[in-house]
């Protein structure tokens, strides 16, 4: 057995310097396959003298445990080298333009809900998100919304067939459970928006059984009906791009807030078509109000102490009347070619910079 170490710097040789993973599995075979050299030599020990026998035996698994391991990993280094082979042969270049026919586009209720964002994010509002599954309680009750008040009908809901503690389950039917979980779990001063999905079992030209609202919630200790006028005032003229817009506050009722008001931007309405920012007619965009006392100490926040003012408005209804959307059943049809007339560049980002009559 004393050409074993021979033997063995011999195999490594091969092994180190095998080319592919076919060359280093005729390595193998030749030195471990059934005919291979290793295997000739175990196969040998059978007539070896008793005494010799047990060592060279030990030697033989020793020369074979470690060829065997060498043959693993060159086999891993060959393959690793392939791949990186590979990644530098098939590298793509991210930066680069996609190709005009095969762009995607922003859906314009992204885009719209994006500015929204980016208009109140300048403000100091944060984003609030929560479940479209809600508590009855945290959908109606909290709000002001008692079992029997004509407001629960009005919201046309869908109830789920499915019970959280005794409570009946509701897809939501407005994001404003989202404002009272935030009123839970966070101490004033708060100033959140609210964009997301809410549902109403309502469909026909101006309905969607699912559409997008942006709510908003501002609590702190002197906060008042100026500020609630000021905020607006500004979204809708960044909103629409006009520094004059002219906006209107028109009392009105929801549960949730007293005072509460309804938001109109100037308008024409003229031969069949809209232009916002001319002439003397007026359309209702949001609503608005002080958030009602019984709503603050519902979700534990002390009504002698603090104050705030909340607003809501349709995602849909600001895409159709900002970009000229006249069908609200088309933003869900999936339809290539309205997405290319109506959707936006993806690097199309906005922001308030640059914005026409900023
Ligand atoms: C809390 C307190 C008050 C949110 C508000 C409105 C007025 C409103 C509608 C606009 C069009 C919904 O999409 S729409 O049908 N919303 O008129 N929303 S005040 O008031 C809140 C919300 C949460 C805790």
């Amino acid at each position: 057995m004393e050409n074993l170490d021979a033997l063995k710097s011999e195999l490594s040789g091969m092994i180190k310097s095998a080319a592919d993973g076919d060359a280093l599995e005729q390595i193998r075979v030749s030195a471990l396959g059934k005919k291979g050299q290793i295997t000739a030599l175990m196969k040998g020990l059978g007539q070896m003298d008793p005494k010799e026998r047990k060592a060279a035996g030990q030697q033989l698994n020793v020369l074979k445990q470690e060829i065997a391991d060498q043959i693993d990993a060159r086999k891993d280094e060959l393959e690793n080298a392939g791949l990186d082979t590979r990644l530098a042969k098939e590298k793509i270049d991210v930066t680069l333009p996609v190709r005009p026919e095969q762009m995607g586009t922003i859906h314009p209720i992204s885009q719209t809900t994006d500015e929204l964002i980016s208009i109140f994010g300048e403000m100091g509002f944060v984003v609030a998100e929560g479940p479209s599954i809600e508590e009855d309680w945290y959908n109606f009750t909290a709000l002001n919304i008692p079992v029997d008040h004509p407001a629960r009908q009005e919201h046309d809901t869908f109830y789920i067939n499915a019970e959280k503690e005794g409570q009946r389950m509701v897809l939501r039917t407005h994001t404003s459970p989202v404002q009272i979980r935030t009123m839970q779990s966070q101490k004033p001063p708060i100033r959140i928006i609210v964009p997301g999905r809410t549902y109403r079992c309502d469909h026909d030209a101006t309905h969607s059984p699912m559409f997008h609202q942006i709510e908003g919630l501002v609590i702190d200790e002197a906060t008042h009906m100026g500020h609630l006028k000021g905020c607006l005032i500004e979204m809708c003229r960044a909103f629409f791009g006009m520094d004059e817009l002219p906006v209107r506050f028109r009392p009105s009722y929801f549960p949730f807030t007293e005072p509460s008001a309804e938001v109109d931007i100037g308008c024409a309405f003229g031969d069949g078509t809209l232009k916002i920012g001319e002439g003397d007619d007026w359309l209702e965009i949001l609503g608005s109000g002080m958030v009602n006392p019984n709503v603050l100490e519902n979700c534990g926040i002390d009504s002698t102490k603090y104050q705030g003012f909340a607003f809501g408005m349709g995602i849909e209804r600001m895409a159709m009347l900002k970009y000229g959307i006249p069908d609200l059943r088309t933003f869900y049809d999936s339809d290539m070619r309205w997405l290319k007339h109506y959707g936006f560049q993806p690097l199309d980002v906005p922001s308030l910079v640059g914005r026409a009559g900023l």
